[in-house]
């Protein structure tokens, strides 16, 4: 007898069915003014993130006038670090290269791409590479499949990709495909929807997706489609785990690359977003019932935007390499492969 999935129960008679817009914009806003509450004091670690979070949803709701641009540049510019070029998530911590690729992304959106000094940017990137062609995030010296992303993705949108040495990165990355198709975080280990969507981003930003041939490519998007849970609609990141909104982006978006996002069922997962929505303080959770936060309620978004859930004026289109609003890609002419 097969093994019952691993799901959670949601009610659809009583569940949430329409976008909350007004309620999830002040809800994004509401998030960066309340610096004396808990939530704000324990994610300072995280903040270059959550503003990137807050600026990409709020302009794919057509909401991004609600926020004091003058106030976001100002504090990204407050994060720089002058004398390795990279950016940090608050002012005085270190650099890192998750929240440089948040701070170019925020200057680009918010048409501020005069203000990133790209030779110091490229060095400090490049300085990151290793041997293998992997990137250390920072000098602590981890790797993942998330900085090899990372690094290409700054440098795609400063068009400085011939600083590194891209044939090595790519094959690092490649290094990490496993043999169900997917890809890790290093040679060896699980395959995970986020890393999957690092290594195909990446792959498409280097335009070498041909890298994988069309076995594998079917195999994988056989593993990203199997996400789906039965009941809940919802999408999981692995093997035996629950469904989460945010893989509504990583597992999706990966599709995307692939040319494969109609193996999905559409109209259960839009179901399954709409029911995690909080009707009271707005911003989507994780699952229906959870606390929301922004990580969540931008990868609700792009995944309905991903699902064409929505008309384009009332969630715009996203980029699926790049999470950020299409019309902002194409301003740059910045491009990438979609299979
Ligand atoms: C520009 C969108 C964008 C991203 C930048 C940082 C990054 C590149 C990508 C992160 C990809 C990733 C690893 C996403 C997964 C995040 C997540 C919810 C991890 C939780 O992992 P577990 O093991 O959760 O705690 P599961 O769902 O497996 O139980």
């Amino acid at each position: 007898m097969a093994t019952p999935q691993r799901d959670v129960t949601i009610d659809y008679s009583k569940a949430q069915k329409e976008l909350l817009i007004e309620k999830h914009c002040a809800f994004l806003t509401g998030y960066g003014h309340s610096h004396s509450k808990y939530e704000y004091g324990i994610t300072d670690y995280l903040r270059m993130s959550g503003v990137y979070w807050l600026c990409t949803c709020l302009d794919l709701l057509n909401s991004l006038n609600k926020i004091d641009q003058n106030y976001i540049i100002d504090y990204v510019q407050k994060c720089h670090d002058k004398t390795s070029g990279g950016y940090s998530p608050c002012p005085n911590h270190d650099t890192h290269l998750l929240y440089t690729l948040s701070a170019v992304q925020i200057l680009v959106q918010l048409n501020r791409i005069d203000l990133i000094d790209k030779q110091s940017l490229s060095s400090y990137i490049k300085q990151l590479q290793q041997d293998d062609g992997s990137f250390i995030g920072d000098k602590w010296g981890e790797i993942d499949t998330r900085f090899s992303f990372c690094a290409i993705a700054c440098l795609k949108l400063i068009d400085s990709l011939d600083t590194i040495d891209i044939d090595r990165a790519t094959d690092f990355v490649m290094s990490c495909l496993n043999f169900d198709g997917g890809f890790g975080c290093i040679p060896g280990a699980e395959s995970h929807a986020g890393q999957i969507y690092c290594c195909l981003g990446f792959l498409s930003l280097v335009q070498r997706l041909d890298k994988l041939d069309l076995s594998t490519r079917n195999m994988l998007a056989w593993w990203l489609c199997e996400r789906q849970l039965e009941k809940s609609g919802g999408l999981n990141g692995r093997p035996e785990k629950l469904p989460d909104v945010c893989y509504s982006w990583w597992v999706l978006a990966s599709l995307k690359i692939l040319g494969k996002i109609e193996w999905i069922n559409s109209d259960k997962l839009i179901k399954f977003i709409l029911a995690s929505q909080d009707d009271e303080t707005g911003g989507c959770a994780d699952r229906p019932g959870n606390v929301p936060d922004p990580f969540h309620t931008l990868f609700g978004v792009t995944g309905l935007s991903l699902l064409n859930a929505f008309d384009e004026n009332i969630i715009k289109k996203v980029n699926p390499v790049l999470c950020m609003p299409e019309y902002v890609i194409e301003k740059y002419g910045i491009k990438m492969q979609l299979l």
